[in-house]
């Protein structure tokens, strides 16, 4: 070869090779639009597409049959303001204080500065949105300012737009808050929340019970709206509040309008769903929709919603663009502190399954519900068994919308795209640990098949959930083969004291290293 053609053929290859190099990385980030919709206190048994008979979900079921339906999806912890800061900060709850179920004058949970799955989709070009319940706090360290701005919030960790249940619907007070401001607040009517009944004649679930449409079981029995009572006191902010029947259709409604709004560029919305927490008040046109009383008629309503919103991005011609998740907070309970007939009307059906515990336990119950992605044209239809958590949502899209993960961000949440997108030779996680709530809780830790418990907390013990724990002497440490007994009913412990010592060091060493990835 002469020397110029030699030139020749090296600026030949150095073009192709660096031309192949640059579609390689343009084609390795995909930026598809991406839906999350997390339901509040759905059990792994709860829709049709996972085994339910007597409450039908067809609008979750197509979404299940058009993507992959996992049976070891997990949400990391057993109640919802852990889960949601896991979902959003890819860090396991237990690691920080002050990630137990808040309350409703709880200032910001997440600071300012922290990475999250939306910051770093913001990186990537996303427009971001949350929708829904928050239950996160808002506000510097003296609590949310009702009257004033609420600020820190989701705008401070990555949310372009937000739209908010502020606590929960059975927490005070029951109104909006759009961005940094409680919607429609008339401020000669200032909005007052605390822990202590205002004036000796306020009305309240335990003075004023025989006036109350739907009674309360345990707690819930302070400032009254809506006619029911609730967690906390209240006053004022009349204009602003909203009915409990309404709050799905608002969520539609907001949704809609924001997808429309940002269709044009890649957007992450977080639906964040408040059905089916207590008080299970679903739209009127939803009631008596199921045999289960009001809480079956909530999973319809879910469903209605989850129906609207993949409507909506086919009309807008998104859907083989938008990859949509579907997953949930906790597992699920049935009186939760309202006399909504759930426990007398739930007949057969089984919230969770073949599982045991559900809400507040780190039985499989607790965590392990449905989860279920759909993208169109991408993720082939079919059922996965690998473990795949909603912490680890954060690293995975990150990692799909080309974003690197700095060191110190997200430090439990893993890479499981390929299992999430169905990919053939995709493994899920190795391990995952689960927890109830808060901090010095009880722990659950999965390995393959394998099932630790670790049981710290006296007091989580005796929730309800775990009665079946609560009244035997539980040993710190149970062990449980899923694989012969999903239900953990057999502690296997003794059988195989190499296993269990294995992951009781693996536990240990997770919690207490401050990291996993
Ligand atoms: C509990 C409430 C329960 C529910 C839960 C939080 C009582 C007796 N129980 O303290 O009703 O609100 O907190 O649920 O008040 S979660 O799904 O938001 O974590
Ligand atoms: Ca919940």
């Amino acid at each position: 070869m002469t020397l110029p053609r030699f030139i020749l053929s090296l600026f030949a290859f150095l073009f192709l090779f660096t031309s192949n190099v640059g579609t390689q990385v343009v084609s390795a980030a995909e930026k598809p639009n991406i839906v999350v919709i997390m339901a509040d206190d759905l059990g792994y048994g709860d829709l049709s597409c996972y085994g339910a008979t007597h409450v039908s979900t067809p609008h979750i079921d197509r979404l299940a049959a058009d993507g992959q339906r996992f049976t070891s999806g997990y949400c990391s912890a057993s109640t919802c303001t852990p889960t949601r800061y896991s979902f959003l900060t890819g860090n396991y709850a237990f690691r920080r204080k002050g990630t137990g179920i808040a309350p409703p004058n709880s200032p910001a949970v997440i600071q300012p500065g922290t990475e999250t799955i939306a910051s770093l989709l913001q990186k990537a070009g996303y427009q971001t949105a949350v929708i829904g319940k928050w239950h996160l706090g808002l506000g510097g360290s003296d609590g949310p300012d009702w009257n004033g701005e609420l600020n820190p919030g989701p705008q401070e960790i990555g949310f372009n737009y937000n739209f908010l249940l502020p606590t929960t619907n059975d927490r005070v007070p029951q109104v909006y808050v759009e961005n940094h401001r409680v919607l429609n607040l008339d401020l000669k009517d200032p909005l007052w929340v605390g822990n202590k009944k205002p004036s000796p004649d306020h009305p309240t679930g335990l003075t004023h019970r025989d006036t109350l449409k739907m009674d309360w079981s345990h707690g819930h029995n302070s400032t009254i709206h809506n006619g029911i009572s609730r967690i906390g006191f209240y006053t004022g902010g009349h204009a602003a509040r909203f009915r409990d029947e309404d709050l799905a259709d608002e969520w539609v409604k907001q949704s809609v309008k924001w997808i429309e709004a940002n269709k044009d560029n890649p957007f992450f919305l977080f639906f964040s769903s408040h059905d089916l927490h207590v008080p299970r008040i679903p739209h009127e046109r939803f009631q008596g929709k199921s045999p289960l009383g009001f809480r079956g008629d909530s999973i319809v309503q879910l469903d209605w919603c989850v129906g609207e919103l993949t409507k909506t991005l086919d009309r807008l011609g998104l859907t083989e663009n938008t990859l949509v998740v579907f997953c949930s907070d906790n597992g699920p309970v049935l009186d939760d502190g309202y006399k909504d007939g759930a426990i007398e009307k739930n007949g057969q059906h089984k919230p969770a399954g073949p599982y045991s515990g559900g809400k507040y336990s780190v039985l499989e119950g607790g965590t392990r519900t449905p989860l279920i992605t759909r993208w169109k044209g991408r993720i082939p239809s079919g059922v996965s068994e690998d473990v795949v958590c909603t912490i680890d949502f954060a690293a995975s899209f990150a990692a799909m919308a080309g974003i690197q993960l700095p060191a110190e961000a997200c430090v439990d949440s893993f890479n499981v795209l390929g299992s999430l997108l169905g990919e053939k030779n995709a493994r899920g996680r190795d391990h995952l640990v689960q927890q109830d709530n808060g901090q010095g809780g009880n722990f659950g830790l999965r390995v393959d098949n394998w099932k630790l418990q670790r049981h710290d907390s006296r007091q989580a013990r005796n929730v309800k959930v775990s009665v079946e724990l609560a009244n035997t002497k539980v040993s710190r440490y149970r062990l449980f083969d899923l694989s012969t007994d999903p239900g953990e009913h057999q502690n296997v412990i003794d059988a195989h004291p190499e296993v269990a010592e294995r992951l009781i060091a693996q536990l240990t060493k997770l919690i207490e290293g401050g990291r996993s990835r």
